[in-house]
Parts: structure tokens; sequence; C-alpha cells
């Protein structure tokens, strides 16, 4: 009897020993966190309604009604299909026939509705996530809108080509293992050869919209934490940021530079960002801000 004890025990401690082999502990998943965007403030630097002038009276007045339209996106790097987009349209200050916003060096703060606040979602990953988790980006495509009464329109065709773009590029891309690299892969997919923008470029199509595009760019926020939010920052801080002119088209706006950063990194201020557009008179620069919620 003690024998057939001692074999039943010695059965149990050998299954639990495979047990704990087939099952590691599971690891405590990546946190998820909220990040709002919005704009902040506006300057007309150069009018786009200016006409001629004579005297130094000009008709109609140098004097634009800037607004905002934020496209916000997410794309998780190396997963088919994972890319979506959510259009901002920012309230205009000025919605009135004869109303008239800001001279050319004046300023306008915006408030509420006008800031066009978008909430940016991510997992936060470490170092360590990156061998049980997909990286993911959340960014914005920012345009600076001037208002003529009309209401802007074609906007979800370009989110929406924006987003196979995001598919093609980065849901179908592969994260490099050296996490020195990500960096300059994502921006290689965003600027580079079949990236983002040259797709952008070959399908947009002039998009009616009734208003005038000033400009637009592009801001991309990588999900990371820790070590790998420091290694993020350290190898942005010196990429070069690429620009796409998009060819015979002004709306949407060509998109003329932006910013890479980790989200991970603490609340950030992107001021003097001036948008211009080929094809389309005027100038004006953008305040931004991102905020961890
Ligand atoms: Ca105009
Ligand atoms: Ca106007």
């Amino acid at each position: 009897m003690k024998a057939l004890r001692t074999t039943v025990l010695g059965a149990v401690v050998a299954s639990a020993a495979v047990l704990a082999t087939a099952c590691p502990p599971t690891p405590t998943p990546p946190p998820t966190q909220n990040f709002t965007f919005k704009a902040d403030s506006v300057t007309v630097n150069s009018s786009n309604d200016k006409g001629p002038c004579l005297f130094g009276v000009c008709v109609p007045p140098a004097k634009d009604e800037p607004y905002v339209v934020n496209i916000a996106f997410k794309v998780t790097i190396g997963e088919a299909n994972s890319a979506s987009t959510t259009i901002v349209t920012g309230d205009n200050h000025w919605p009135g026939a004869l109303d008239q916003g800001p001279g050319e060096g004046s300023s306008h703060t915006f408030a509420g509705g006008e800031q066009a606040a978008t909430t940016l979602s991510t997992t936060m990953l470490d170092v360590a996530d990156l061998a049980t988790n997909k990286l993911q980006i959340a960014g914005v495509w920012s345009w600076g809108m001037e208002a003529d009464l009309y209401s802007p329109g074609g906007i979800e065709a370009a989110a929406n080509t924006l987003k196979t773009a995001l598919n093609t590029a980065l849901g179908g891309g592969t994260l490099p293992s050296d996490t020195g690299a990500i960096v300059s892969m994502i921006l290689n997919a965003i600027g580079g050869v079949n990236g983002v923008f040259s797709f952008l470029g070959a399908n947009l199509g002039s998009i009616f919209f009734g208003d005038d595009a000033i400009g637009s760019k592009l801001y991309i926020g990588v999900g990371a934490r820790g070590a790998l939010s420091s290694i993020i920052q350290s190898t942005a801080g010196g990429a070069a940021f690429p620009s796409i002119d998009l060819p015979l088209v002004t709306v949407p706006p060509d998109i003329r530079g932006g910013a890479i950063f980790s989200l991970g990194a603490g609340d950030r201020v992107l001021s003097g960002q001036s948008m211009t557009n080929g094809g389309v008179a005027g100038q004006h620069t953008y305040q931004f801000s991102l905020t961890g919620a």
C-alpha cells in the first residue's frame, strides 16, 4: 500500500511539473492610454481672401476665417486591416455671411468645438512587451482651412484613402527587431517608395471641397512607454520628417511635414506649425497640443 501511495504521489508531482512547463505565467497585458489632440490657436500670416488692393484698401479684405479639420488615425504595425480613421471638423468662429476673421498678423484662440479635439487611444508597450504584442501608432492628419461659406466636403474620401494607405504600408509592414530602427521604419513607410504619401499621391484625385485648404501636416504618436519611449524619443529627435506636394490637387492639401514622437513621453505643444498649400494663396500658423488622459 505504501508503495502504491508513493507511485500515485509521484505521478501527481510529475503531472504538476508538466503543467508548470506548458503554462508559463501569463504576462500582464500592457496598458491602454487615451490622449487628446486639439488645436489651440492660429495666426493669419498671409490672407487667402485678400482681393486686389488700392491705397491699402483690399476687396475682399485681407481677413481669413480659419478652422481646423483633424483626421485622427490608428494602425497596428504588422496587423492586416488594423487601420482606422476618425474625422473631427472644427467649428468656424465666423459663420455669418458678413463675418470677417483676423487680419494679416492677427491671431485667434480656438475654444470649444473650434478646437476639433480628438481622442487618440493606444496600447503602450515597453521593450519587453514587443515579444508578445504588436506596436500601435496613433496620430492626426491636421488640415488648416479657410471658410468661404461652403460646407466642407470630400474629407471622408481623403480619410478612407489614408486608411487604405496605412493598412498597406504599416498594417502590412514588419517591425524591425532593432528598437533603434523603429522610427526610421515608420518614416520610411510614410514617405518612402510605396509608402503612405506615394499612395495618397496616386489615389487622391481632386476631391470637391468648398472651402480653401491652406495646408496640412501629419503627427504620428508611437504607443511606447518606459525604455521603449526613451528610444523612440532619442531616434525621433534626429529624423527628418517627409513631405509630399500632391500634384495638381489643391484639396486635400499638400502635406508639408509634421512630427513623430512617443505618446508616453508626456504632454506636448506643437507650436509654429506653418501651413501652406501649392496653388492656394495664404499662410496660417497653427498651434496644436497633445495631453494625456
Ligand atoms: Ca477663401
Ligand atoms: Ca473666407
